[in-house]
């Protein structure tokens, strides 16, 4: 099977990081295709470079219907552009954010968010809501660690992480803590075995959960609000986008 992992910012060294995070956990015969889109911000950091990742995880999905992908993840922990991509593909498209929740709510009966700048928060605080999780997720915490700063992450930036993560399962009364961004993935296994709790990477986790829904073929629902987009003119850049 092939699954297609979105990197909704445009970074091209967190997507080939994002790639060997999937391709780490990836079943033998799971053929990992990676992107970021052709236009939009190199990381994403609030509301503004969401609103513009969005519309790049709809320019590659758009893309990426001809050769149907098995499954599709949103590798960007807003889980930017998840509903659009469910219009127009066919296979299960899972966020990082949904995937990892639905992990932490099973391994833990309550977890903690560690996320990079403080300001994204709320965006995390509002999937909690929007997924359902409020009762389980104890708390979002950001560390002010710019996105891109992950790629090269330094001793001192897995501190941090480290350290932050310690102070939310106290703070939090949490067994569990969810990594709040998809340029953490690589940092999963040293976290784990450091804080001895689970340390849940929403790519790992929503890649597996893309190889298993694809393996009993289900597909995502084509009845209602995620049928196919009808087609009409998108004007000016957004001409290439048109369904
Ligand atoms: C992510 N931003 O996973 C989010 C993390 C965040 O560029 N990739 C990004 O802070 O929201």
């Amino acid at each position: 099977m092939k699954i297609l992992v979105i990197n909704p910012n445009t970074s091209d060294s967190m997507t080939d990081g994002i790639a060997r995070a999937a391709r780490a956990v990836a079943a033998p015969g799971t053929n990992i295709v990676a992107v970021h889109p052709s236009f939009g911000p190199e990381s994403i950091e609030g509301h503004y470079e969401e609103a513009w990742a969005s519309a790049g995880v709809a320019e590659q999905a758009n893309l990426a219907k001809s050769w149907v992908p098995s499954a599709t993840v949103i590798a960007c922990f807003g889980d930017p552009g998840l509903e659009a991509a469910r219009e127009v593909l066919s296979g299960p498209v899972i966020g990082i954010a949904e995937a990892a929740f639905q992990a932490a709510s099973i391994l833990a009966s309550g977890f903690s968010v560690v996320t990079t700048m403080k300001r994204t928060c709320i965006i995390a605080e509002r999937l909690v809501q929007r997924y359902g999780y409020e009762h389980q997720c104890r708390g979002v915490h950001g560390t002010d660690i710019p996105v891109l700063s992950l790629e090269d992450c330094s001793k001192e930036t897995l501190e941090q992480i480290e350290e932050a993560s310690r102070i939310a399962l106290v703070k939090d009364r949490s067994g569990a803590i969810v990594l709040g961004c998809a340029g953490m993935a690589p940092l999963c296994k040293v976290l784990s075995e450091r804080l001895a709790v689970p340390v849940i990477d929403g790519v790992s986790v929503a890649v597996k959960w893309g190889e298993a829904l694809a393996s009993l073929n289900m597909n995502t629902s084509k009845l209602g609000d995620y049928a196919v987009p009808q087609s009409k003119r998108y004007s000016g850049f957004a001409e290439k986008i048109a369904i």
